[in-house]
Order: structure tokens, then C-alpha cells, then sequence
């Protein structure tokens, strides 16, 4: 396969089409944190199972991009040590016992360098994958993932990993308005909330694709061929 000749998926609304070589994995925040338990999801009270069926075909979709030579973009949430970059607001959400920062099962909960804020062992970035550590929920915000896309000639977007509703929502409108084309493959991306994972997707693909595009893992793999 050509990674300079335009590729179509059959997605919704519409097809969406891409030039591969142009066309940025992005795996937002599969973190332990979000998927085992112990972690920031399970603190805020969710079930973390919810989010594992993602990992396989994540795997799948990362296999092939690494094979084809494609750009992969990894992303994880978190803070500084110091806790400079936590915004007040953000550390007291919930009231929880345990929040942002203080010492969990896994290490200080959504702390960078810590073991609960690095990537799941089976999704883990090569060394010529960038990875963006952001303090928001959009993976725009407050990081270098723009200028990375504009020094790679990137155009469009594949955004997969958690949580639907949040991370992936936020990163995709985030995108969305910078002008870029994004494709969410639903299999790849998941929600504590199966009726979030519905609503999640529809938002995203509803109106002509106001947001972007939705398909599945497999209709991307038979596009790369
Ligand atoms: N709580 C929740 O659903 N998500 C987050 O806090 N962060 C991400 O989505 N990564």
C-alpha cells in the first residue's frame, strides 16, 4: 500500500477519507489510572471493567499503523509533582477522601511519573512516539500537540482510547475546531457508561458529522489494506 494515496472508510455520517501518511493515531489517556483498578476512575466510582475491551482492538489498529510506518500520538492526564499546574477547582471535585495528588494503590492518583499515570503495558508507546502529558481533559489544551501535528504535516486525525464522553469528546472538538478531520473508531474507545458510549459517538457523527466521523476498528484495517 501507498501511504500517499487517499484512502476511504466506510464510516457515518459518510465516508471518510484520508491520506495515511497525513493521518495521526492519537490514543488518548490509557492509562492505568483510567483502567485498573485502585486508580482515578475507580476512585471517582466507576467500574474500570467497563473500559477494557477496548485494549485488543486498540492493539489491533496500533499493530497496523506501526507496520505501515504511520505518525502514533499517545496522551496521558496528569500533573506535575508539585501540583502547580492542578487547578484548585479540579483537586476538590467529588470531594472524594482520596483526590488528584494524594498516594493510591498505584502511586500518587494522576501524578506524572507515577505508575498509575503511565500507559497500559499492552499499548506502550515506542521511543519515537510522542507522548503528550496534558493537565486538561482536551488534549489541545495546554500541551505542544498542535505544533507537533503542524511539524508533521498531519491533517487528520484517528482518535481512539477513554473515556468517550471526556477525553475523547473534548480532544475531538478541540480538533474539530483547529480544523482538523477526525475518525473514532467505536470499538477503540470506551465509557464507564454505556449510555455515554451511545450518546458519546451519536454527538460526535450527528448533523453531517458536526464533530467528526464514526466507524469500527475493522473497516479502518480493510481501508490500510
Ligand atoms: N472521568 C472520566 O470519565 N474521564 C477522565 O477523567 N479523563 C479521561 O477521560 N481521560
Amino acid at each position: 500500500m501507498s501511504t500517499s494515496t487517499l484512502v476511504s472508510v466506510e464510516a457515518e455520517p459518510y465516508a471518510f477519507e484520508f491520506i495515511p501518511a497525513e493521518t495521526a493515531l492519537v490514543i488518548i489517556d490509557m492509562q492505568r489510572d483510567f483502567l485498573e483498578p485502585g486508580g482515578f476512575g475507580e476512585m471517582l466510582g466507576n467500574d474500570v471493567s467497563q473500559l477494557r475491551r477496548t485494549i485488543e482492538p486498540n492493539k489491533k489498529l496500533l499493530a497496523a499503523w506501526r507496520a505501515a510506518g504511520l505518525q502514533v500520538i499517545h496522551t496521558r492526564e496528569g500533573h506535575r509533582p508539585d501540583l502547580t499546574d492542578l487547578p484548585p477547582a479540579k483537586k476538590i471535585r467529588g470531594k472524594s477522601a482520596t483526590t488528584i495528588g494524594d498516594v493510591g494503590p498505584m502511586g500518587r492518583i494522576l501524578v506524572r511519573g507515577e505508575e498509575g499515570h503511565d500507559i497500559i503495558k499492552e499499548l506502550y508507546p515506542l521511543p519515537d512516539e510522542p507522548v503528550i502529558d496534558k493537565p486538561g481533559k482536551g488534549a489541545f489544551f495546554a500541551t505542544d500537540l498542535q505544533a507537533i501535528l503542524q511539524n508533521k504535516g498531519i491533517k487528520k486525525l484517528v482518535v481512539t482510547g477513554v473515556t468517550t464522553e471526556v477525553c475523547v469528546n473534548t480532544t475531538v472538538r478541540e480538533a474539530n475546531d483547529r480544523g482538523y478531520d477526525c475518525l473514532v473508531p467505536s470499538d477503540c474507545v470506551g465509557s464507564y457508561f454505556p449510555e455515554f458510549q451511545e450518546m458519546g459517538l451519536k454527538m460526535i457523527k450527528a448533523q453531517g458529522g458536526i464533530f467528526g466521523w464514526v466507524s469500527d476498528s475493522d473497516k479502518i484495517l480493510a481501508a490500510l489494506g
